[in-house]
């Protein structure tokens, strides 16, 4: 068994911190990468943390998950509510997957309400702000039997 979480972000992330602080707050990723390594450490787990634009380098970090990873922290961004090559790409890679969203997607327009994530991960954070990652790492190590 791996000892390492892949905390993966999806496009847009990367100006977390910048703009629309009301809804994103003022975190910066690099903040909540830090957050992650510290909580990992906690929970025993080595954290790699990245962030993409693209949905096919995305699918392609999931794939390589594989054998890598013990498990995958994903805010996939708005291809959420898009990508059928995601939900695709965690199906077929059988790790477990916790869905976060620094937002309340479901307080939010109507096309944010589905998650095509959701029907393939082993659950969803959302609303908690960025704190939402630590949740989801203390989720998934629960999850892993640590
Ligand atoms: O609430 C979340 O974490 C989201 O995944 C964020 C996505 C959005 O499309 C999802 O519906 C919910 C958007 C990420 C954009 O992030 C920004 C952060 C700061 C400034 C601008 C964009």
């Amino acid at each position: 068994m791996s000892d390492s979480i892949l905390v993966l972000n999806g496009p847009n992330l990367n100006l977390l911190g910048t703009r629309q602080p009301e809804v994103y707050g003022s975190a910066t990723l690099a903040d909540v990468e830090a957050e992650c390594i510290e909580r990992g450490r906690k929970l025993g787990y080595e954290i790699d943390f990245l962030q993409s634009n693209s949905e096919g380098t995305l699918v392609d970090w999931i794939q390589e998950a594989k054998g890598r990873h013990a498990g995958i922290v994903l805010n996939a961004g708005a291809y959420t509510h898009t990508s059928i090559a995601l939900m695709d790409a965690i199906a077929s890679v059988e790790l477990p997957v916790a869905e976060v969203h620094i937002s309340n997607i479901h307080q939010r327009e109507s096309f944010r309400h589905l998650s095509y994530v959701s029907r393939v991960a082993v659950g969803m954070i959302c609303g908690f702000g960025t704190f939402g990652y630590q949740l989801a790492l203390e989720a998934l190590a629960d999850h892993l039997g640590t």
